[in-house]
């Protein structure tokens, strides 16, 4: 018998199967993806922005299937295949997707050299403090430190919330920061609904972006049913997931 995580449902649902039935033809680029995943997410958003042909394939990460193996050695979605080669790692494909694919707009770098630097502190600080935040926020079982947690979450919200120029981050443009961020607001719910978190608790205007960033087409189209989600979020809200990034996170280190 396989790891609990293994059953998952085992395709998208809603606005996200719609997506993923007009991404079945062969492309040079193949894309290999969970629907659940939020790091899956911010790739998927990304081909979708910018309108860049691929093939969509689902796989099950926690089965670890050796076909799978052979393209991410890791084991993780996303993943892709493009012309035969394969890459992994949400970001260093989203970014990939900027080089590979020049002539598509729009684009999620800024073209100004400081402006893309900026656009990477930031999504840095996301990949940092944002994200392995909200983790902890959820595998948190004692309410000692799921209070504790939940200031620093917060906290970490504000830091970038006071940057964010609006509607996006840099301004009208929709750009790697709103991408790598969008994904874990859509599934701010599970916090609200459990932790104590609330969009206007954060104030600084996070309340606003956050709307901005859940109602992009793109994210919107990318997005399943919530009670699928509610489902898989159940075992980290108990600490019983057995995910790479779960198992970091118990276990103190960085993912
Ligand atoms: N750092 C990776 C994280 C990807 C990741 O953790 N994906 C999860 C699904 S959301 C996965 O494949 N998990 C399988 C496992 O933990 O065994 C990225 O940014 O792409």
């Amino acid at each position: 018998m396989g790891l609990p995580d293994e059953q998952i449902h085992p395709i998208a649902t809603g606005r996200a199967a719609q997506t993923v039935e007009q991404h079945q033809e062969s492309q040079d680029l193949v894309f290999y993806s969970g629907w659940f995943c939020p790091y899956v997410q911010r790739v998927w958003i990304t081909l979708e922005e910018r309108g860049i042909p691929y093939q969509y394939k689902e796989v099950n990460p926690y089965k670890k299937e050796p076909h799978f193996l052979a393209i991410n050695p890791k084991g993780l979605v996303p993943a892709i295949e493009y012309t035969g080669r394969a890459l992994y790692e949400s970001l260093i494909i989203c970014e990939f997707l900027e080089d590979a694919f020049p002539d598509h707009e729009p684009h999620i770098l800024p073209s100004d050299p400081f402006d893309r630097a900026l656009v990477r502190l930031w999504t840095d600080h996301v990949s940092k403090q944002i994200v392995p935040g909200f983790m902890r926020l959820v595998q948190a079982q004692d309410s000692q430190k799921q209070r504790e947690y939940l200031e620093e979450f917060n906290k970490a919200l504000r830091t970038i919330s006071a940057q964010v120029k609006g509607p996006y981050f840099l301004g009208e443009q929709f750009t790697l920061v709103d991408v790598a961020l969008a994904p874990w607001v859509v599934r701010d719910y599970i916090v609200a609904e459990h932790r104590g978190y609330s969009r206007e608790a954060v104030g600084n205007g996070w309340k606003e972006y956050a709307v901005q960033l859940e109602t992009r087409e793109s994210v919107l189209r990318t997005q399943s049913d919530r009670v699928y989600y509610t489902e898989i979020y159940g075992r980290y809200l108990r600490d019983e997931a057995q995910s790479e990034a779960a198992k970091a996170i118990r276990a103190g280190r960085s993912f």
